[in-house]
């Protein structure tokens, strides 16, 4: 019971297990670990994915022939271990080359570098596999008002996804962009904040068919925003290309917990979305180890990620074949938001006299406390 299992797709970050404690206040509390130890550990505890930056393989000074022996390491745990590489991304954040931004920087040579290292970056991913290419911009931002024209580093901002779009179409490469929205840290401000924001932007690009979202919880949760509904609206606009999961308590720094941890309730319903929904890419976890923690602390925080999402969906499963739970949906009257509101044939003629029953109607509760409160006793466990 809770046990992963290879159906189950769950992924990891190479730089989640491998973070070694860095934060604003203090140095590292943990070695370093090199990328094929994350993979042979992450396996043994049942993972069937990992997602990678460049920069978690290799360092970004590597030599040539200090990097090929570095891919050479990784690729053979890969390949020992039979995981997966399901997604890579580019470091474009934590050399100092990058602190005004990468594809919105504005010196042009810093922007004609951070394409380069992207398309490195492509080359390696489609040779391992990765069917999705993750861009999360956490430099492209800016901390003060006369900095940066923010409408022109979005010019720029598409320009980079436009020319990157169409190295992967030269190079038939079977590759897809997932943009990561995030509202700031480590940029004051950072653009393409949210969901929404991002979601608009794919829409001006050359080719939005190769662009979709990575929405991650804390992401969006530091923003106040409902991670759940943004995700059923990344699925809705057909989006959804890959899930950053772990844990936030509201609004604050990001704090990368495991998932499950932070807003609990929250991650029920995360589940319980992913869960009835058609995404089929990997259930994938984007969360810091504690610096509290050593060693063994880091696998048991990993492991503690997929136990936690397999708890969730035990539950949610089972709120969602209570029968209590489905007369309480059939009483709060869910199931009617699934009727066009005019019918075959009907038009704005129809109902431009329609009054109903507005007393009866005002009078009636909605009946959403009781279906509440069986999802959180489900959740709570005493269900
Ligand atoms: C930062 C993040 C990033 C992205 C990663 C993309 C370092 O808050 O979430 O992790 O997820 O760069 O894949
Ligand atoms: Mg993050
Ligand atoms: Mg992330
Ligand atoms: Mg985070």
């Amino acid at each position: 019971r809770f046990t992963p299992r290879r159906e189950d797709k769950f992924s990891f970050g190479i730089w989640t297990v491998g973070w070694q404690g860095v934060d604003v206040f203090g140095p590292a509390t943990r070695a370093p670990m090199p990328a094929d130890r994350a993979v042979r550990k992450l396996a043994e505890l049942g993972a069937y994915g990992v997602n990678f930056h460049d920069n978690d393989v290799f360092p970004f000074e590597a030599s040539a022939a200090e990097r090929d022996r570095r891919v050479g390491a990784f690729r053979k745990a890969l390949d020992e271990t039979g995981v997966v590489v399901t997604t890579a991304t580019t470091n474009l954040f934590s050399h100092p080359i990058f602190k005004d931004g990468a594809f919105t920087s504005n010196d042009r040579d810093v922007r004609r570098f951070a394409l380069r290292k992207v398309m490195d970056n492509l080359d390696l991913a489609a040779e391992l596999g990765a069917s999705v290419y993750v861009c999360w911009g956490g430099r492209e931002g800016a901390e003060t008002g006369a900095a940066k024209d923010m409408r022109v580093a979005l010019d720029r901002y598409k320009e980079a996804f436009d020319i990157l779009g169409q190295y992967v179409l030269d190079k038939g490469y079977k590759l897809r962009f997932a943009i990561e929205p995030k509202p700031n840290e480590p940029r004051g401000d950072i653009l393409l904040p949210t969901i929404g924001h991002a979601l608009a932007f794919i829409e001006e690009l050359a080719h939005p068919e190769l662009v979709g979202l990575n929405p991650e919880v804390g992401h969006e949760e530091m923003a106040g925003m409902n991670y759940t509904h943004g995700l059923a609206q990344a699925l809705w606009h057909k989006k959804l290309y890959h899930i950053d999961l772990n844990g936030q308590h509201g609004p604050r720094f990001d704090q990368d917990l495991r998932f499950g941890a932070g807003n609990s309730r929250g991650a029920f319903w995360v589940v319980d979305l992913i869960d009835s929904s058609d995404y089929d890419g990997p259930i994938h976890f984007d969360y810091k180890p504690p610096r509290t923690e050593d060693d063994d602390g880091v696998w048991v925080s990993a492991a503690a990620n997929m136990r936690n999402w397999l708890i969730l969906r035990e539950k949610v499963r089972a709120f969602r074949a209570d029968p209590e739970v489905k007369a309480a949906l059939k009483e709060a009257r869910v199931d009617q938001l699934a009727t066009p509101t005019l019918a075959q044939g009907e038009t704005w003629r129809t109902v431009r006299d329609f009054t109903p029953d507005i007393e009866t109607l005002a009078k009636r509760g909605a009946a959403f406390e009781h279906l509440d409160q069986l999802a959180l006793e489900h959740l709570y466990g005493v269900r």
